[in-house]
Parts: C-alpha cells; structure tokens; sequence
C-alpha cells in the first residue's frame, strides 16, 4: 500500500518540492494548509502537482486541529516544513515566530505522541541556529548561538524533536539545512530578491534594487537537492540529526555580481557601507543601492557547513552548484520579467 506523508507548508518553496517528490515516489501526499497561507497554491500549480495532492487545514498553534488531522490522516511520515521562515519578520513578530516555530513543533510532537506514535518525524532545523558561529565549518557537533528570534525558535524546536527521541523513542530526525534557493523562493530572501529585481530592471520596470548588508556571508545550494536529502533521512533505521550544506560560502555581493553577469552586467563596487553603490560598467547606471532599513538588529556574518555526515552516511550530495543555482532562477525571473507574470 502506498505510504501516507503529511507535509506541512506545502505551500512554501520546500513544500512544493518535496510534494513533487514524494508523488513520483508513489505517496499518497497529504499537504497542511493554513486558511491564510500567501500565495496558496501557485508554487504547486508552477510544479503541475496542484490537483495532485490533498489538502488539509492545518495551523501549528491550534493543538486540537493537530491531533484531529493526525487521527484522520494516519501519516507514515511528517514533514514539518510550516513556518514564519523570514529572519528579518523575526525581529518585527517574535512572539509570533516562538509560537509557530517554537511551541508549534511542540504541539505537532505532542499530536504525534498521541495520536499518530509510530509515525516518522523530520523537524525542518536551520543554520540560523549556529548563527554567531562557534566553529568554521558547521557541522552537526557545532554548538548553537542564534542570532534571531527565528533561531531562537527553531533551537527550541530542534531541542525538542532530540528531547521527543531521547523520551519517548519518537522516530524524530532534525534536518539542519543551510541556504537553499529556487525559482520557487519567496522574494523577501535575499537571492530572489536580487534575481527578481535585477530581472525587472532589465525590462525597464525597475530603476535600482535596494539591499542591506552585503558582506553577509551564506552556503547556498538548490532547494531541490535539500528536498531529497529530507527524504533520505527520514528512511534511516534511526533518527538522527544531519547538516546539508553545499561547503562553499559568498557573499550577497558575490551573488548580486553573478545574477548581474547572467544579465550581461558588470558591476563596479564604489563607496561603502552604506554609501555603497554597484554601477554597470557599460552604461554607467546604478542598479545596486544599499539602503540600512534592510539590516539587521543583529546579523549572521559567516555561514559554511561541512555535510560530510550526510554524505556518508545518507549517500547525499548537492547536484546543483552556485553558477547553474544563479543561472536557474535568473532565467526563470528574467521570462517571468518579460511575460510580465509575478504569481511566483
Ligand atoms: O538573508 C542579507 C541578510 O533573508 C541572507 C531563511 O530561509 O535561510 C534563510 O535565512 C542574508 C542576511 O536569508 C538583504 O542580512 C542583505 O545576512 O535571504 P535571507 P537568511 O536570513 O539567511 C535560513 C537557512 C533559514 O532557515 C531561513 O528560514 O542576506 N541581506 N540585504 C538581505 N536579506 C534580505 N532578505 N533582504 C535584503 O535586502
């Protein structure tokens, strides 16, 4: 009999990826909505698996919904992929970050104990939760110094799908996943926002893209890659935590200067902090402003994890580099720009 996954925030990037996956694997998948979730079903129409998966409402902050949904669904495996994922939202909505990031998880572990205990769990972890980082690269052994609410949140989620395994031999697996992009990412990250922008500007629509700090530094790799490894976690005899990381780190200005290239601009870096600009060397234009709302109260400088473990032990390896990633969503953007669609 095909196997039953729930997974929520089907709607997001990750979702919709992993949907597409588990369908092609045979699942029977079962995706938790939320009655606000933005842009409901456009990633999955973009993926042509809309009419391919059910959809039940689910909210990580209402307990009692949870623990109907599981007694209804019968889920095989659960992928916690719900969250208010934006960083910089953290800091302007933090009690509601706790609540879904955090407790959320709780009351989704909670709901399993009870009402669904031998399902197989993956709690959707993040790099976030290194953030002021103890150790170059990160890996599993890392110790954690969150840097945000949102990190703040999905520690104690982590803590808690480790504590739900260590008491009640839950089969609860933390994916600590570093950056990973699409086509499909939300435009309030930076990567999109800069290939959506850029994109934009060529045909005229937009004048400069605005953005904060560009000496961050992140270990990017293809949401694509990250779904299967999600997988592959989940069909290991123990639960477990693995880093996926690609273990290459730049900067967002290495990423503005690569989506540009794709463009056929070059940039020129002039001035600094935020007085910086990146002038097209041919025309002369300033298509990069750095504009100080978008920093942080407090930021992570450095990202680069070390995915050795997940390389050995779940035979997992990122497929898509950095150049094809910035090609991927720069074309994507760029057809998007010219046929003048924005529902992605
Ligand atoms: O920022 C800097 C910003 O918002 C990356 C989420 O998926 O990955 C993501 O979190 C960096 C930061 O992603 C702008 O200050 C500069 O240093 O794309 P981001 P994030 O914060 O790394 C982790 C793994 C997650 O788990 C999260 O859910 O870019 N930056 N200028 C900017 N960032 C944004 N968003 N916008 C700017 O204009």
């Amino acid at each position: 009999m095909a196997k039953t996954a729930l997974v929520t925030g089907i709607t997001g990037q990750d979702g919709a990826y992993l949907g597409k996956l588990l369908l092609e694997k045979g699942y029977r998948v079962v995706g938790g909505l939320r009655r606000s979730s933005v842009g409901a079903y456009t990633r999955l129409h973009e993926l042509g698996i809309a009419n391919d998966i059910e959809f039940a409402h689910l909210d990580l902050v209402e307990l009692s919904n949870l623990m109907r949904s599981l007694e209804r669904i019968k889920p095989d495996e659960i992928y916690n992929l719900a969250a208010q994922s934006f960083v910089g939202l953290s800091f302007e909505q933090p009690i509601y970050t706790a609540d879904t990031d955090g407790l959320g998880v709780l009351r989704l572990l909670e709901a399993l104990r009870q009402c669904a205990p031998t399902a197989r769990f993956y709690q959707a972890s993040t790099s976030e939760m290194f953030g002021k980082v103890q150790a170059v690269p990160q890996n599993e052994r890392t110790p954690f110094h969150p840097r945000s609410p949102y990190g703040v949140a999905k520690l104690f989620a982590h803590w808690a799908t480790v504590n739900y395994r260590e008491s009640y031999g839950v089969h609860g697996t933390s994916g600590i996943l570093f950056n990973h992009e699409s086509p499909l990412r939300g435009r309030e990250f930076v990567t999109r926002k800069i290939t959506w922008s850029l994109a934009q500007l060529m045909v005229g629509r937009l004048d400069a893209v605005e953005l904060g700090n560009l000496d961050a530094k992140r270990d990017w790799g293809y949401a694509g890659d990250y779904v299967a490894g999600m997988w592959l976690m989940l069909q290991q005899q123990q639960p477990d935590d693995y880093v996926l990381a690609t273990g290459e780190t730049r900067t967002i200005r290495a990423f503005v200067e690569a989506a540009a290239r794709r463009l056929g601009l070059d940039i020129e870096w002039r001035g600094a902090g935020a007085h910086e600009t990146g002038v097209d060397r041919q025309s002369g234009k300033t298509v990069v402003r750095v504009n100080p709302d978008y920093y942080r109260p407090a930021e992570v400088d450095l990202l680069i994890g070390d995915p050795t473990k997940a390389a050995v032990e779940l035979g997992w390896k990122p497929k898509v580099g950095f150049d094809e990633l910035v090609t991927l969503m720069v074309d994507a953007d760029l057809k998007r720009a010219r046929d003048n669609t924005n529902h992605v």
